[in-house]
């Protein structure tokens, strides 16, 4: 009932503009940034909680503040010139309006509603996802090094790369874990609910332009990417570094591209300042930031993000099976309407965007509360790894519940289960979307 009364459309019922939130491990708190006309309104709104428990209300700088605090209760931060405050990563991230799931490290998602707007999301309001503390690279002092099985071992500087040939690609990136709070049963990991997805127009370098650059030597066929991010993991004493790898033959069908800006502006550092890999098509995890050191090697890498995460573990008629996880799923999310919305009876639209990384969405296909699957219009241009835009114009007649869904099929003719299939680590849920609202 709390929870109800907590989400957005009832708050906005009260007057009152949740803007950010977050949960503190281990601790009952939820905190949370909202703005309404003034305070007597937000005390109404907060009634049915202080029945529950105790609620503080604070003004908006501090509360931020303890928005931080309250996810770095359990680690200790050491917040040296090498990495960014994380409560002022966390405050900005919060007045973009990104919904926090933790503090340190940072991590957001897109409001689902806001996927509804332009091509590409807003950079504030693009979802972020890091493993560990945010390192704040200085841009003039920094080099990319090209070194292992090549002619001519590089360091490059910014300066360099913006000298070479510059591309853009409009690409989606999703994390593999979205979806995950999903799964049930429950799995671990980061509990993302639908928005740890976004896309931006990315612009850099073809990674092949500088590999070509470094010469290949005979039998290079992998590269490991080291970002300048470590910490501690579990299992391991030492800290790791995050590091992925990718085969040639990947780079060269998924054209991965070195990207040092985001939707025409310079990268910010949350997002990978000054660089960071986009490969297109791939779950995210793939793209490393603030990526200092290409090594180009004969082995696959076998870094902890590599080996040990981001795999499918299946369990079938008992037995574990495994695959890696690559390509994104193909999959739509409804933005309009949003969950709990009461819509007007008449004519409406139902919105959304979809996805894959195997091919272009061919269709997408909506049914109103279990009725036969209508084809949508898809909108605005096809693009390769990029998301696109659906609508349905449909006459709404009798009020009353409405449940909506809507399902994604790709050019290689893959489409989206009821039910995606349960795996230990929870990656890759593109289970249909539906969204329960309410004809009035
Ligand atoms: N160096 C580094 N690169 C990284 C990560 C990270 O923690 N460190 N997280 C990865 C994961 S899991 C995702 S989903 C994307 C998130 O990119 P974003 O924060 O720009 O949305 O970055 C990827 N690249
Ligand atoms: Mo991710």
């Amino acid at each position: 009932m709390l929870l109800n009364h907590l989400s957005r459309p009832s708050a906005a019922r009260h007057g009152v503009l949740i803007k950010g939130e977050a949960v503190a491990q281990g601790s009952h708190s939820l905190f949370f940034i909202a703005e309404a006309a003034d305070e007597a309104i937000l005390q109404a709104f907060l009634a049915p909680l202080r029945q529950a428990g105790n609620v503080e209300v604070t003004a908006a700088m501090t509360c931020a503040a303890m928005v931080s605090s309250g996810g770095c209760e359990e680690r200790p931060v050491d917040v040296s010139a090498e990495v960014l405050d994380p409560a002022d990563a966390c405050q900005d991230a919060v007045e973009a309006g990104l919904l926090i799931h933790s503090v340190n490290p940072l991590n957001g998602e897109t409001s689902v509603p806001d996927l509804a707007g332009g091509a590409v999301m807003p950079n504030g309001r693009f979802y972020l996802r890091n493993h560990f503390d945010i390192p704040n690279l200085g841009g003039d002092n920094y080099r990319l090094s090209i070194g292992g099985l090549v002619e001519r071992p590089l360091k490059l500087s910014m300066r360099e790369l913006h000298n070479l040939h510059a591309e853009s690609q409009v690409v989606t990136l999703e994390c593999a874990g979205n979806g995950r709070s999903l799964f049930d049963p429950a799995v671990p990991g980061e509990a993302w609910g639908l928005g740890a997805v976004s896309t931006a127009e990315w612009t850099g370098v073809r990674l092949m332009e500088v590999l070509e650059r470094a010469g290949l030597r005979a039998g290079a066929t992998e590269l490991t990417f080291r970002g300048a991010d470590s910490g501690v993991v579990d299992g391991h004493d030492a800290p790791v570094r995050f590091e992925r790898g990718l085969s040639l033959d990947q780079i060269r069908e998924t054209d991965a591209l070195l990207a040092y800006e985001m939707n025409g502006e310079t990268l910010s550092p949350p997002h990978g300042y000054p660089l960071r890999l986009i490969v297109p098509g791939w779950y995210a995890v793939a793209s490393v930031k603030w990526l200092t050191e290409i090594v180009v090697t004969d082995q696959p890498c076998e870094a902890y993000y590599q080996a040990e995460k981001y795999w499918y573990h299946w369990v079938r008629n008992g037995h574990d099976e495994r695959a890696q996880v690559r390509l994104m799923n193909v999959r739509a999310l409804i933005s309009s309407p949003e969950e709990g919305e009461n819509l007007p009876r008449g004519d409406t639209a139902i919105r959304g965007v979809a996805w894959s990384g195997a091919g272009n969405i061919s269709r997408v296909d909506v049914s109103l509360n279990g009725s036969r699957w209508r084809e949508a219009r898809l909108v605005g241009e096809r693009r390769r790894s990029a998301w696109q835009w659906w609508e349905l114009i449909t006459r709404l007649e009798e009020t009353g519940p409405l449940t909506v869904r809507a399902r994604a099929t790709d050019m290689t003719g893959r489409t989206q289960p009821e039910h995606a299939e349960w795996n230990r680590l929870g990656y890759g849920n593109n289970s249909i979307h539906s969204v329960a609202a309410r004809v009035i």
